[in-house]
């Protein structure tokens, strides 16, 4: 009875390990504790007689990763073996999806296991569940032990079912994860088969997610293979593994210690009446069977509040960090923060400076999958206008399911995270999420939001840097590209300028030519850009240039700088001789495009352009600069 919440995205899954006492399955439960990576697992609770033995269940949490979209969480429970909490045993097995049958190989437990799988089998029916059905694997542990009953004979006598079945050593770790991976896939298998809504999309089988979930719980698929070389995962590099993958559960087991009645009471008082006991026995089990799954529940909240606090943490460092990284490895770090705290398996982001957009991909992306197609490329334009992040997943929609499902590595689903400044979209994140992901739940999205906000800043300022130093490729730029420019350079900060002291003379000293006449005082400096400044001032030349040319004459411009209180004035005119040339009747527009890019560049300086013509349609130019 797989718990399944639909609007936070969980299904929990509980796999109960049955048998006999002292049959292996605490060791079974310890071995996946021990060997499972921290992130994946929660805290193991043992509730143990002073004796150590377990008096109410053994529990180990496990996250599996992704199913279908849905966070998986998995509930292994081992039951209490000793005849006096059959119980107990009853209460654990309520609600199992899949049972691993633990029977000890010694020959002299054998009628031990034939009991204890009856006693399952009549557990099992009293809550409804189909001993004939339910996902079931059997294991014939302590297979070291000197005098153990073959293999062959516990299964005929065992197995009537015939399911899958495993010789082990659970205390060396042989056969542990062989036996809990087959549960894992009946269980599963058997969800899907129940549950339409968890059924894989076209392509995914429950063997590869097996494999896949086997490998990124315990880091390798065989408890015998050395672990993997850890697979760096995706923007991992730069994220401390110790905050921002937080173990989900401590590495110590808990173990809590209570003293039985038989324990307690004096040798030979008689403890309690029989039927009364029992049914307090029950409440008590069943309260506290569901005590241990809500403490894990907590733990749980606890440990992501805390992750999502250090991925706070994390984008405001790169808010304040001093930007002399280049733009597209800041923009790479505030994509990875956002694959991480939404777990996603791909990235792109639109950066939305300049006219045109641009788009940068994290490995293992080259492309954004989305822009693959004609529906794809216009649901990327409206996704610009989102406010909120929002999630689109493949089996809504068959459009996306072609844009997502067609590459290298596949999706099913994509979020889309805006930044946007109070006036403008700087980006737009796009998260992409494959088959075995769990999907973001709507406070996941809401947290990434909030991420967003916190990132747009950088985002912003790395915008306005990049944009300012490409203005030195301006002066190759066209005319008609000119009015593009403009546009851009208006709307940057007046910061963004490189404020550097510049020497006027220096900066205006390679416009003098033949035709083209300098008087500047010296030591006049201002604060700027000299390749921008430079750009702009033989903008200007060049427009006196044209205007002599086309008003017949020859083009004799002037470059006077002055001081005038509290700034420097830098005065541009023509006035060349007039030819024998007809005078045509219309001049070069001053407000032309190219002028306007003039105009930003100037006002980027903080100063101020006048443009305009005398009586003979010669135009002049006055610029006016603060000093430094
Ligand atoms: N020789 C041997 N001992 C084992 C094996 N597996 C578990 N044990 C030991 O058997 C005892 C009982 O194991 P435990 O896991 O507590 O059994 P449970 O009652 O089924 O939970 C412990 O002392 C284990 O160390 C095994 O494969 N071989
Ligand atoms: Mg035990």
């Amino acid at each position: 009875m797989v718990d399944i919440q639909l609007r936070e995205r969980k299904v929990k899954v509980k796999l109960v390990y049955y048998g006999p006492a002292v049959g292996g399955k605490t060791t079974n439960l310890k071995v996946l504790h021990e060997q499972a990576l921290g992130a994946r697992r929660g805290q193991f609770v043992s509730v143990n007689s002073t004796q150590d033995r377990t008096i109410l269940c053994d529990l180990l949490p496990l996250r599996s990763g992704g199913f279908r979209g849905y966070d998986l969480k998995l509930q292994l429970v081992a039951v209490p073996g000793q005849a006096m909490y059959s119980v107990t045993r009853r209460i654990v097995v309520k609600g199992a999806d899949g049972v691993v049958f633990v029977a000890n190989s010694a020959s002299d437990r054998w009628q031990e296991n034939l009991k204890s799988l009856q006693e399952m089998v009549s557990n099992l029916v009293t809550h409804r569940l189909d001993p004939t059905r339910i996902p079931l694997v059997f294991q014939y542990n302590k297979r070291d032990l000197p005098d153990v009953v073959p293999i062959e004979a516990l299964s005929r006598a065992l197995n009537g079912r015939r399911v899958p079945e495993f010789a082990a050593v659970a205390a060396r770790g042989e056969g542990v994860l062989e036996t809990f991976r087959t549960i894992l896939a009946h269980a599963m298998m058997e969800t899907c088969r129940q549950y339409p809504a968890l059924q894989l999309p076209p392509g995914q089988t429950v063997e590869t997610w097996t494999a896949e979930s086997i490998r990124a719980m315990f880091g390798r698929e065989r408890l015998d293979a050395p672990a993997e070389e850890k697979v760096l995962e995706l923007g991992e590099s730069d994220l401390e593994e110790d905050t921002l993958t937080a173990p989900f559960g401590a590495a110590l087991p808990l173990t809590l210690q209570i003293p039985t009645p038989g324990e307690l009471a004096p040798p030979g008082a008689a403890v309690v009446e029989g039927g009364a006991a029992e049914s307090l026995a029950e409440s008590y089990a069943q309260a506290s069977a569901e005590l241990g799954l809500v403490v894990d529940d907590l733990r749980e909240e606890r440990d992501r509040a805390r992750l999502r606090l250090d991925e706070v943490r994390r984008a405001l460092e790169l808010a304040t960090a001093p930007g002399d990284t280049d733009i597209q490895e800041r923009v790479r770090r505030i994509l990875r923060v956002f694959v991480k705290a939404a777990g996603a398996d791909g990235a792109t982001l639109w950066l939305s400076s300049g006219e045109s957009g641009q788009v940068l991909a994290l490995p293992p992306l080259v492309a954004d999958p989305l822009s693959r197609t004609m529906w794809g490329a216009t649901r990327l334009q409206e996704l610009r206008e989102i406010a909120e992040p929002i999630l689109d997943e493949a089996q809504a929609s068959p459009s996306l399911a072609e844009a997502l499902r067609q590459g290298q590595p596949s999706f099913e689903a994509v979020a889309a995270v805006s930044l946007r400044s109070a006036e403008r979209l700087l980006g737009l994140a796009l998260l992409y999420f494959g088959p075995h992901a769990a999907l973001p739940a709507p406070e996941a999205l809401v947290h990434l939001g909030f991420l967003a906000r916190v990132l747009t800043g950088p985002l912003e300022a790395f915008a306005a840097r990049e944009a300012s130093s490409s203005a030195d490729r301006l002066r190759i730029l066209s005319r008609p590209s000119a009015a593009a420019v403009a546009s851009l350079l208006a709307r940057l900060p007046p910061e963004s300028a490189r404020r550097q002291r510049l020497g006027l003379s220096e900066v205006i000293a390679p416009l003098e030519a033949p035709g083209v006449s300098l008087e500047a005082e010296r030591g006049a400096s201002v604060f700027g850009d000299a390749p921008l400044l430079r750009f702009a001032l033989a903008t200007l030349v060049r427009q006196c240039e044209a205007a002599a040319l086309e008003h017949g004459r020859i083009p004799e411009v002037s470059i006077r700088v002055d001081d005038v209180p509290s700034g420097v004035q830098i005065q541009i005119a023509e006035g060349g001789k007039a030819s024998v040339l007809t005078v045509p009747e219309a001049g070069p527009d001053l407000a032309d495009a190219e002028l306007s890019v003039v105009h930003a560049i100037v006002a980027l300086h903080g100063g101020v352009l006048v443009a305009g013509r005398d009586a003979n349609q010669s135009p002049h130019f006055s610029v006016r600069l603060v000093t430094a």
